[in-house]
């Protein structure tokens, strides 16, 4: 049964796709983050929290396979670029201390997936020091290893990991479908942009489709 999307239908396999869930951490939705530190209104990210959380716990009762990503620098830094740490002009750069403990550092309390979508034990968790979630990281074994040849994805930020991620995936042959109201952005514009990139050109990157419209079709191909 395929999902209504964009630019056309969406085909579902017998073998069911993975939901791949991006950086919905502390560091990008709370006050005193990463993403605040760089100046942005970390409450437009807010918004898709409990949609993601609907889709998570479709996924999880339909026995989709789940991943999570987080972006995240070991403490000694040794895996940030000089370049990325210097970007930008702000109060707290990565590494420096904040209200939630150092900023996009791994095992910092901001650091942490938000508690709403909190991963399970047995859920697999990327850890990615990149804004793709191929780069440096296990995930180019792990999907095989699943079986996967499809993805939908979710999570922040629309048009940096969430797409960077996407096309990733994309150029490894994976079938990519981004869920429109499961992703967002500190700038709506961009965001949109992202969508009709993605679709362009008979869908030169993916599909786009609602959370709605890909539950409904979950729940029939996999219930
Ligand atoms: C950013 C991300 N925006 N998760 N990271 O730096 O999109």
């Amino acid at each position: 049964m395929p999902i209504d999307a964009r630019p056309y239908p969406y085909e579902l396999l017998a073998k069911p796709p993975a939901l791949v869930i991006i950086d919905m951490q502390r560091d990008f939705v709370e006050p005193g983050g990463f993403g605040d530190a760089l100046g942005n209104d970390v409450a437009r990210l807010q918004t898709c929290i409990p949609v993601i959380a609907r889709l998570l716990a479709t996924a999880r009762r339909l026995g989709l396979p789940v991943i999570h990503t987080r972006e995240a620098h070991r403490p000694d830094l040794s895996d940030c670029p000089p370049s990325k740490r210097q970007r930008g002009d702000c109060r707290l750069r990565i590494g420096d201390a904040g209200p939630m403990g150092r900023l996009l550092i791994d095992g910092e309390p901001g650091n942490a997936i938000i508690e709403e979508l909190k991963p399970l034990p047995g859920e697999i968790e990327i850890v990615k020091p990149g804004k793709g979630a191929f780069y440096a990281t296990p995930l180019e074994q792990i999907l095989p290893n699943l079986g996967v040849t499809h993805l939908l994805l979710a999570g922040v930020t629309t048009e940096v990991c969430v797409q960077t991620t996407m096309r990733e995936a994309n150029d490894r042959g994976y079938t990519c479908l981004l869920i429109e109201d499961a992703t967002e952005s500190y700038f709506p514009a961009f965001k949109q942009a992202t969508l009709e990139m993605i679709v362009a050109q008979g869908g030169i990157v993916g599909w786009v489709a609602d959370s709605d419209t890909v539950i409904q079709a979950l729940e029939r191909t996999y219930g």
